[in-house]
């Protein structure tokens, strides 16, 4: 299975292509539509998501809401694109009104100038933007009814705001059932204390991240392989985390928590029990020699503040070779729960690859068939 996105932040639309998806999947397009709704909200978002309603409409590959087997096409549209016609339309349009000389520290303008030779970064940024992760959503959600078949599950929730931190663990079901609205924490007094700190931070002119934990039930073991370095489940999924947007670091399981900690505190045992084998802890994060080993898949990763700040970092100004405040017209304070909503997609992407490559089948009776004949 391969997915490939084309879109710009401010052109007409946003588009996937999934290729690979057998034939018999029936699509649940609300369920689609909720998950992209769900990544507009969250505190700490700007004036953008108040003209976008984000919803995904099938292009192909799909008839009375069943796929056929052949690449599925979906667009996201992008209802900011009737402001931007003039300045973005590929028919021919004004490119001088809405240069971007004024190189924002963070973000792809002053490489992507150079390596693009272009003396406008917009022509970079409209594609580097994290507007991509609309349809990278909407591709995912996908890809998860392709995996719920099979009973593998995905979530998550915000551990981290700036500084305010969720030290706590818990269960799969716990977080599915109970993250907040507004932020996706678990804990309603650090909830309340990351809004509080969002406000100051926005009063300040200026942005943060956060770290988010993702989790994957229902997945048997086996899939990913140590045979090629390429095949490992932990390098594909952690690799497909960092290809998103202002992600800066992820882990598995206790992460760099093991590099501070001993052999016998970091591996999970095994014992029999009944004919089966089981673990009592889950520190490998359910991944052990670039396999899955049966346990739940636990992720985590850290997202850096966004790089347009209103109060604007110093830069220089490309076309005058001046010192200069960063571009700014308006911005996010912080988009960490769409980090999250986004990460599970994206999460989902990259495992439907791999349980696809294990599993083959054109159609989907054929593929859940010999995912019950795997062993757990
Ligand atoms: C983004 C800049 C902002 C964000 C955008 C990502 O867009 P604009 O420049 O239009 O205000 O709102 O994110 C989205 C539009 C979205 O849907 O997530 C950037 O530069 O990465």
């Amino acid at each position: 299975m391969k997915i490939t996105t084309a879109g710009e932040s401010h052109g007409k639309a946003l588009i996937a292509v999934i290729e690979g998806l057998p034939s018999g999947l029936t699509l649940d397009m609300e369920e689609v539509d909720a998950y992209l709704a769900l990544r507009q909200s969250g505190y700490g978002r700007g004036g953008r998501q108040k003209i976008e309603r984000d919803r995904a409409e099938i292009l192909s590959g799909v008839r009375n809401r069943v796929t056929l087997g052949s690449p599925v096409a979906l667009a996201v549209y992008n209802h900011d694109y009737e402001n931007w016609a003039q300045y973005m339309a590929p028919e021919g349009c004004d490119v001088s009104a809405k240069k971007l000389t004024k190189v924002r520290p963070g973000h792809a303008d002053l490489s992507g100038v150079k390596k693009f030779d272009t003396s406008d970064a917009r022509n970079v940024l409209e594609r580097a933007s994290a507007r991509e992760t609309a349809v990278r959503t909407a591709a995912g959600a996908i890809c998860r009814q392709y995996l719920k078949a099979f009973g593998i599950e995905i979530t998550g929730y915000v551990r981290s705001v700036l500084s305010v931190k969720d030290p706590a663990e818990y269960p799969f079901e716990t977080i599915a059932a109970c993250r907040l609205p507004e932020l996706f924490m678990m804990d309603r007094s650090l909830q309340d204390e990351a809004v509080a700190l969002i406000d100051r931070v926005r009063a300040e002119g200026d942005t943060c991240g956060g770290v988010v934990e993702l989790r994957v039930k229902g997945l048997k073991s086996g899939f990913g392989s140590p045979m090629t370095y390429a095949e490992k489940l932990d390098a594909r999924i952690c690799g497909a985390m960092m290809s998103v947007q202002a992600v800066k670091g992820v882990e598995v399981g206790l992460g760099f928590g093991a590099a501070e900690r001993r052999g016998s505190e970091v591996h999970d045992e095994i014992y029999a029990a009944n004919g089966a084998y089981t673990r009592k802890t889950n520190r490998a994060g359910g991944i052990e020699g670039g396999m899955s080993n049966g346990e739940e898949l636990v992720f985590r990763a850290a997202m850096k503040p966004i790089p347009t700040l209103m109060r604007g970092l110093h830069t220089v100004d490309i076309e005058t070779g001046e010192d200069a405040r960063a571009a700014a017209e308006r911005s996010d304070v912080t988009a960490v729960l769409a980090l999250e909503v986004i990460l599970e997609s994206v999460i989902a992407s990259e495992l439907a690859a791999v349980v696809s490559e294990r599993l083959g089948g054109d159609h989907m009776r054929e593929a859940v068939e010999r995912y019950g004949r795997l062993p757990q």
